[in-house]
């Protein structure tokens, strides 16, 4: 583990909120543990082992009934642990995983198998070496044959430059983190604007709206994210998604306590139609049907 990297919370709280039935985190990580799934070595950061007995804990403590686990930089294309996690845990489990556009049917297939329902592409500078453009579109026609969506991690700054690429591609995408805007800009500010245009423009892109840790400037009562989130939920009911980002890599600031996490859910989807879209049929209709 890296010196400065901070380990998960050992005990979150019990969240005031319970989520509906069959609510689903649909953003978690598993790394590792490295001594059966080794770090890739073009990782960017090491991070403490989170296995994967250690997040169905959380999520039954948490009050969910499934997880979407996603392949993270720190393991790059070797999507073993994610496969494994996947593989041991039935239909309470889907995946999105790294792939390489050598990537071929039958290995996308076997994916399929275990539960890999979509791949992700990262643009954020810390956490990868660059990808030509071409790469991804290789695999973004690979992967759209099977159905599946493709999950997108950028910074805002970059959105602009992103919107070209990200309109051509041929299958649903999903924005990770509310694409990561700078909450002290304020939600009418014309970067988060052009973040709601994008999805107002583009029926087939969602976004995560995950990660008031990540984008707070304030701190862990994460008020100035939740006018961000809130907007997401009402304008787009029906293509958000909510997840815990467990086991939070890379946090600096503070390490998020998970059951105050869910308790912000209610702060931004604010009706029992809302929470339900939120957390059972959006990730529902992409995941599991
Ligand atoms: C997240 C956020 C981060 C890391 C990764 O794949 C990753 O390594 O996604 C981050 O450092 O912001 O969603 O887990």
């Amino acid at each position: 583990m890296d010196a400065d990297y901070r380990p998960f919370h050992p005990n979150p709280s019990n969240p005031a909120f319970r989520p509906p039935a069959g609510a689903v985190d649909a953003h978690c990580h598993v790394f590792g543990p490295a001594a059966a799934f080794p770090y890739a070595p073009e990782r960017k950061y090491t991070p403490c082992d989170a296995p994967k007995e250690k997040l169905f804990a959380l999520r039954d403590f948490l009050g969910f009934e499934r997880s979407v686990i996603v392949q993270a930089t720190c393991h790059g294309r070797d999507n073993r642990a994610l496969l494994d996690a996947l593989a041991s845990d039935g239909d309470h489990s889907r995946g999105v995983a790294s792939v390489g556009p050598d990537i071929d049917a039958d290995e996308l297939a076997a994916m399929h198998d275990v539960g890999v329902r979509g791949v992700r592409f990262n643009f954020v500078k810390r956490l990868v070496d660059k990808t030509p453009r071409e790469v991804f579109q290789t695999i973004a026609e690979k992967v759209a044959k099977l159905g599946w969506h493709i999950v997108v991690y950028f910074e805002a700054a970059d959105l602009e430059e992103l919107i070209p690429f990200l309109k051509a591609l041929p299958t649903t995408i999903v924005v990770d983190h509310m694409g990561r805007p700078d909450v002290t800009k304020g939600v009418e500010h014309a970067d988060f604007q052009r973040f709601i245009a994008l999805l107002a423009d583009n029926p087939n892109i969602w976004t995560k709206v995950t990660c008031p840790e990540r984008l707070t400037a304030a701190g862990p009562d994460y008020a100035d994210v939740v006018p961000f989130g809130r907007r997401l939920v009402e304008t787009f009911p029906d293509r958000v998604l909510w997840g815990t980002d467990w086991p939070h890599p890379n946090m600096k600031s503070h390490m998020p306590d998970d059951g105050m996490l869910v308790d912000f859910i209610p702060r931004i989807a604010v009706t029992e139609k809302e929470q339900r879209a939120l957390l059972v049929d959006n990730p529902k209709r992409l995941y599991w049907s």
